[in-house]
């Protein structure tokens, strides 16, 4: 035991978590998760100050020090959901229909239903009933563990609505405990009154869009969804180069129903992710593992629009390419709002192991937003800590159904 002097900060911990099993997700911890057991984690103003063996606990002021037993449960870090597009208006019911009666997701698009038809929908509402209906949204996320969430723009397709989306989420961010981060997705589709002049409306989204957004910083990323349903390569590539010009890091929808050489395109910009990415061929893969752009993998949408083409997971590993997990939560393609079902899906689906799938919302999600202070619980990092009712980490992707959750810590704060 370490002897400490007054002045010693161990004396001034805002909280002291005792008797836990912690899945760090540190890598430079050997054993699998991280983890350590018997363990002791300290809080002081949102940060973790200490954290090891609960043998090895400095001397403290146990008088001063509000303490909390976890019981002999686990603590994992609070998990990172980095790609929703959860701020959206309406519903895509009959849709859905169709689709179950043969029509394709392309078909509907190109009959200016699908993202079209969310686009009229979000216009329509302002701000409060966005800020209703996403609120409810973050909630469930926050539920079940979620401490960050990536939100995306894309349904407004034009300068007003587009900062509207953006708007909101800023706001929800400054009152939500949830830590809010927002993507700009100008160029999510085409807009129809754009249609047949799509090099227009990338000009749009290069110039007044993007300036709008910037001037208003309402925007930490900028993405594009590069498809044939979509934009093309270079329409995505002039984007990045907007983007690159107000210094906003760029991530992509790519290789999602064809392959267009967007994750080749995102790493040459060392972009922070290339999500979906079904289509995606060795090629780039390697560009990927060359940039550190991290592999976002939406197993909701694999499974709602019954792919089957798997994403090259043994690739990725063989390159050691980042991967994180999504809800990817929109909808048309996922209108799945939870995270631990994802986490289900990328072990029954994708064949990822719990251990991956876990490093999947946590460390490797955080690296997708270009997050270095969060998705691993070390001495420095953020104090967003998940407290679960399980006996091993494993059962965060085994069961789904029953909230195991039992304490969510954001910057330090349960709420
Ligand atoms: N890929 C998707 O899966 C979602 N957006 C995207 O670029 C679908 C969005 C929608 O259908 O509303
Ligand atoms: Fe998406």
């Amino acid at each position: 035991m370490t002897t400490i002097t007054a002045n010693d900060p161990a004396n001034d911990w805002d909280l002291l978590i005792t008797d836990a099993n912690i899945a760090t997700m540190d890598c430079s911890i050997a054993a699998p998760y991280g983890a350590i057991e018997n363990a002791a984690l300290a809080i002081r103003k949102g940060v973790i100050v200490w954290l090891g063996k609960q043998a090895d606990l400095p001397k403290f002021d146990v008088l001063a020090t509000p303490m909390l037993s976890a019981k002999g449960q686990w603590l994992t870090p609070g998990l990172i959901d980095c790609h929703s597009h959860l701020m959206f208006a309406g519903s895509r019911a009959e849709e859905f229909e169709q689709r179950l009666q043969g029509v394709s997701y392309e078909q509907i698009a190109a009959l200016g239903g699908g993202i079209a038809s969310t686009v009229a929908a979000t216009r329509a509402e302002d701000h409060e009933a966005l800020f209703v209906l996403a609120k409810d949204r973050l909630n469930a996320l926050y539920a079940e563990g979620v401490s960050t969430v990536e939100i995306k723009s894309g349904y407004g397709l034009d300068c007003e609505n587009e900062v509207k989306i953006l708007e909101v989420a800023r706001l929800l961010g400054e009152n939500h405990p949830i830590d809010v981060k927002t993507t700009f997705l100008g160029a999510h589709a085409l807009p129809l009154e754009y249609k047949g002049r799509s090099d227009e409306y990338i000009d749009l989204v290069c110039n007044e869009m993007l300036e709008q957004v910037v001037t208003a910083n309402l925007a930490d990323a900028v993405d594009v969804f590069c498809e044939n349903v979509g934009f093309s390569n270079e329409q995505t590539r002039r984007v990045f180069n907007a983007a690159k010009k107000h210094n906003l890091p760029v991530k992509c929808h790519a290789e999602q129903l064809s392959n267009q050489q967007g994750a080749q395109l995102v790493a040459e910009f060392n972009g922070l992710s290339a999500d979906h990415i079904e289509h995606l061929d060795e090629a780039g893969v390697k560009a990927m593992a060359a940039a550190g752009t991290v592999a976002v993998l939406l197993p909701g949408a694999f499974y709602f629009l019954r792919e089957t083409k798997q994403p090259p997971i043994e690739l990725l590993k063989q390159y050691q390419v980042p991967i994180a997990i999504s809800t990817d939560f929109n909808p048309g393609t996922s209108p799945l709002c939870s995270l631990q079902l994802m986490m289900n899906m990328g072990c029954t689906l994708f064949r990822l192991t719990p251990e991956e799938t876990l490093a999947g919302v946590t460390r490797n999600a955080a690296k997708a937003l270009g997050l270095t202070d969060r998705g691993v619980l070390k001495v420095g990092m953020r104090a967003d800590i998940a407290h679960w009712q399980i006996s091993h980490p494993a059962q965060l992707s085994y069961q789904f159904g029953v909230n195991k959750l039992l304490n969510l810590w954001i910057l330090g704060r349960l709420n």
